[in-house]
């Protein structure tokens, strides 16, 4: 089993010189007490608020409710293989959080929407929308032109994707010549060959939009990892982009880094609350630290890197692996080598969600598991990490010595974490990187019960 803090000299050792300065001005104006701990519970949430609106559009029957249900990672726009099409704009709110919506918008289609009247039709307005996704199954056709246009007249910003890819690689497969050799490869590459040049037709500025090819009923094929990454990075705002992370980042080694980022920068935010208002003395060290901060943040990085219960039972369910596949791995890995983050991950959420306030579960934590985590703390309190640190930070917070104390040893504890999920979620998208060969594996296992 890894050592705690093993290895992860750099996570406060590396502060900045923007870090610094960003600390120095929050306790010169908040002091170190209640306000500078409120303000930072406010800069902790505020990515909650952000509200985001996705428009999914194209024609009909393109296959833009599923790529709602892939994206949101749960089946709740209606699909239809036939019958009547999505006829009306409904909204469908991020189960994870609601001020993100998904607007699933009837497609151009001849008989009920024909293009010079669908937009008044549908009751569309191009403002209400952050950005879009313009949804097509196979060729581009005019009606995905005429919507890209007014998008773009807009200066609203769309991503074009093709969905299907899953299919049109089985059907060519299918209807090769026997002797003819066609890999899955080159099926793709004249795909994307193909919707270039109808691009080229239709004046879109190439170098500027690409096309993302996916399959809907798996989101880590393809080129629907690259899609989310995209969406994610360019994003507005920095609160833009945290909101879209922490909601629908997937998976896939950019976007780890991305998200490894973007903790770094919570993870200061997290430190100083815990130093302004610091409730749990570390046995035997004159420090406080905020083991609830330091849990509920450490549980946003596992939801966020998608490595909750939760988001993996929910990945395996929509991509169809078998159930506990993933999880099994992963668990197994927590206990042997992260026993630490096995036990929040294990711990927290049932204990959390019976505590009034994160505030009061610092307390009561130290009764559970939070008794190991607390050992595991003084450690740190009393390693060489805090007496360096101090350094630095203790002219900042001046007399207030145990706020600095706590600040260092929640930084640092909390970078050990974050670095030590980082490397597992790296674990887990190799994993699901070979997903295939998992179902084939069990496949293979059931055959041989039968
Ligand atoms: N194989 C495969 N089937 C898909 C894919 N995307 C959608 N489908 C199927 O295509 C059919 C239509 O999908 P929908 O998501 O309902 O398409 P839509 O654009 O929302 O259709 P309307 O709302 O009726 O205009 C359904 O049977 C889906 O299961 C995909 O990427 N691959
Ligand atoms: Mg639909």
């Amino acid at each position: 089993m890894a050592q705690p803090n093993a290895n992860n000299e750099k996570s406060w050792g590396d502060t900045d010189e923007s870090t610094y300065k960003y600390i120095e001005g929050l306790v010169k104006k908040h002091g170190v007490g209640k306000k500078l701990y409120d303000e930072m519970k406010v800069e902790r949430d505020k990515w909650r608020k952000e509200a985001i609106n996705i428009a999914f559009i194209g024609q009909a029957r393109q296959g833009k409710s599923s790529l709602i249900n892939a994206n949101i990672g749960r089946k709740v726009a209606k699909v239809r293989a036939t019958g009547v099409c999505t006829t009306d704009i409904r909204s469908f709110a991020h189960p994870k959080n609601p001020n993100i919506i998904m607007w699933d918008v009837p497609g151009v289609d001849a008989v009920k929407f024909p293009r010079d009247q669908y937009f008044d039709k549908i009751g569309y307005n191009v403002n209400n929308y952050d950005f879009f996704l313009i949804v097509t199954k196979d060729i581009f056709s005019s009606d995905a032109k005429y919507v890209a246009d007014l998008v773009q007249e807009n200066n609203k910003r769309f991503y074009l994707v093709r969905t299907h890819i899953d299919d049109t690689i089985e059907k060519q497969l299918d209807d090769k010549d026997d002797d003819e050799f066609l890999s899955e490869e080159d099926i793709v590459a004249d795909v994307r060959k193909n919707i270039q040049e109808e691009l080229e037709t239709f004046a879109f500025d190439t170098n500027k939009f690409k096309v993302y090819l996916v399959n809907n009923k798996n989101s880590l094929e393809f080129d629907f990892p690259k899609l989310k990454e995209d969406i994610c990075r360019d994003s507005v705002s920095e609160l833009q982009q945290e909101a879209l992370l922490l909601t629908i980042g997937g998976y896939g080694r950019q976007m780890i880094d991305l998200k490894y980022s973007l903790f770094k920068k919570r993870l200061t935010k997290a430190a100083l609350a815990s130093a302004a208002g610091g409730a749990v003395p570390i046995p035997g060290v004159s420090a406080t630290v905020d083991i609830g901060i330091l849990i509920e943040e450490t549980l946003t990085y596992f939801e966020g890197f998608g490595l909750s219960k939760e988001s993996i039972e929910s990945l395996e369910e929509l991509n169809e692996v078998p159930n506990g596949t993933i999880e099994i791995a992963l668990t197994n890995k927590l206990y042997n080598e992260y026993r630490l983050l096995y036990v929040i991950r294990e711990g927290a959420p049932r204990a959390l969600s019976s505590w009034d306030s994160v505030k009061s579960a610092a307390l009561s934590i130290a009764s559970t598991s939070g008794r190991y985590i607390l050992s595991q703390l003084s450690l740190v309190a009393t390693s060489e990490t805090v007496e360096t640190g101090a350094k630095w930070l203790l002219p900042i917070v001046g007399s207030v010595v145990a706020a600095g104390i706590s600040y260092l040893v929640t930084s640092y504890q909390l970078g050990c974490f974050l670095d030590q999920l980082k490397i597992i979620a790296e674990f887990a998208n190799s994993y699901l990187s070979d997903v295939e060969r998992h179902r084939i594996t069990a496949f293979e296992a059931n055959s041989d019960e039968d």
